[in-house]
C-alpha cells in the first residue's frame, strides 16, 4: 500500500488486528500493512528507517530483530493485555514506548474463568454431551458433581484480571486467597507466600498470571498434586504457565479432580488426551472474545497511537 501523506509519521501495521482497528489504522493513520508487501524484508530495508510507530497484537508480537530494523521507532501499540511476544526489553532500552490493552478485558476474562470453573465443577460439558447423545433416559443417572458455593478459591496472580476473578467469589460465598510476586494489602484476600501452600489450601485454583519465561511451568506436578484429586484447575492466562504433560498424567491417574482450560501449550489446538477427558472443559482462547470487549481493545490500540502522536505518551504503557 502506498501512503498518501508523506509528511505524516509512518505507522507500520504488522498483522491484521480486527475490523475496527484495521479500518482506523488504514483511514486515520494510513498505516503500511507489512504482511501485504510482496517482499517484507525488502520493504523493511527500503523504508524501515522511516517508521516511527508500530501497530501489532500479542498474537503477532514484535521481536528484537524487527525493532533493530526500525531505527526511528518510538512507540509500539499492541492489541492484547499480554505482551510476552513483544521484545519489551529491547524496546525500552531504546526508549521506545510499548502499549498494551489492559483493563478493558478484565471483566470478560474473569467471567470466562468463572464459567470454566462452574462448568468443570458441575460437569456441564459432559452433561451436555450426555443429553445430546440421547443417554438421558432415567432420572438421577448422571454422575454427581462438585459444589462451588462456599468453597475455597485460590488465585495465582492478583493483577487486574485476578482481582476481577476474586471479586466474583463474594457472590458465591467463597473464601479467596492468592499467591503472586508480592502481597496486596489493598485487597481483602489472604496472601499465601508459596504457590504450593495456595494449592494445598484451595478447592479451585485459577491461573491469572502473565505468561513468558518467568512463569513457565509454575503450576508443576507437585502443585497439581497439592491441589489434589478433588481439586479443579482453571487457566485463562497462558498455556505455558502449566506443566501440561503433568496435568494430563494427573488427570489420567485420577490425582486431579478436573480442569477448565481456555489456554493450552502449543496453541491452536488441544492434545487428544485433554479432548478425550470428561473431567476437562475446553475453550479456544476466548477470554476476551466478546463483541464489546474486542471492540474496546481495538479502540485502545488506536487511542494509544493517537495519544502518542498528540502528546508523545501512550495511554497504557507496559512498564
Ligand atoms: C486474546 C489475550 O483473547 O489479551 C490477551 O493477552 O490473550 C486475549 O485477549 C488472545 O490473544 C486471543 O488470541
Amino acid at each position: 500500500m502506498q501512503r498518501v501523506r508523506t509528511d505524516a509519521p509512518l505507522v507500520l501495521q504488522l498483522a491484521p488486528i480486527g475490523p475496527l482497528a484495521d479500518q482506523g489504522l488504514r483511514e486515520e493513520f494510513a498505516a503500511v500493512r507489512l504482511w501485504e508487501q510482496a517482499d517484507a524484508e525488502a520493504w523493511l530495508a527500503a523504508h524501515g528507517a522511516e517508521v516511527t510507530c508500530v501497530a501489532t497484537s500479542v498474537r503477532r508480537g514484535c521481536d528484537a530483530a524487527l525493532i533493530a530494523a526500525l531505527p526511528a521507532l518510538r512507540a509500539i501499540s499492541s492489541w492484547g493485555v499480554g505482551f510476552e511476544t513483544i521484545a519489551t526489553d529491547a524496546a525500552h532500552a531504546r526508549g521506545i514506548q510499548v502499549a498494551n490493552t489492559p483493563d478493558v478485558l478484565d471483566d470478560c476474562v474473569a467471567d470466562l474463568a468463572w464459567a470454566l470453573m462452574l462448568a468443570a465443577a458441575r460437569r456441564i460439558g459432559a452433561a451436555d454431551r450426555y443429553v445430546r447423545d440421547g443417554h438421558w433416559r432415567a432420572l438421577g443417572e448422571f454422575p454427581l458433581s462438585t459444589r462451588v458455593s462456599g468453597k475455597r478459591l485460590g488465585v495465582l496472580g492478583l493483577g487486574r484480571i485476578g482481582a476481577a476473578i476474586a471479586r466474583r467469589g463474594q457472590g458465591f460465598a467463597m473464601e479467596v486467597r492468592y499467591h503472586g510476586r508480592a502481597p496486596r494489602p489493598d485487597t481483602p484476600y489472604g496472601f499465601e507466600p508459596s504457590l504450593m501452600a495456595l494449592a494445598e489450601w484451595s478447592d479451585f485454583l485459577i491461573v491469572a498470571c502473565p505468561g513468558g519465561p518467568q512463569t513457565r511451568h509454575l503450576v508443576s506436578a507437585s502443585v497439581l498434586e497439592a491441589l489434589g484429586p478433588r481439586g479443579i484447575l482453571v487457566n485463562i492466562a497462558r498455556g505455558s504457565v502449566v506443566d501440561q504433560a503433568a496435568l494430563i498424567r494427573m488427570l489420567e491417574e485420577g490425582r486431579l479432580g478436573g480442569a477448565g482450560l481456555d489456554v493450552v501449550e502449543d496453541e491452536p489446538g488441544a492434545p487428544a488426551a485433554l479432548r478425550a477427558s470428561d473431567d476437562v472443559v475446553l475453550t479456544p482462547h476466548v477470554g476476551s472474545a466478546t463483541r464489546e470487549t474486542r471492540e474496546a481493545m481495538e479502540r485502545l490500540v488506536l487511542d494509544n497511537l493517537r495519544a502518542f502522536l498528540r502528546s508523545g505518551r501512550v495511554l497504557t504503557p507496559v512498564r
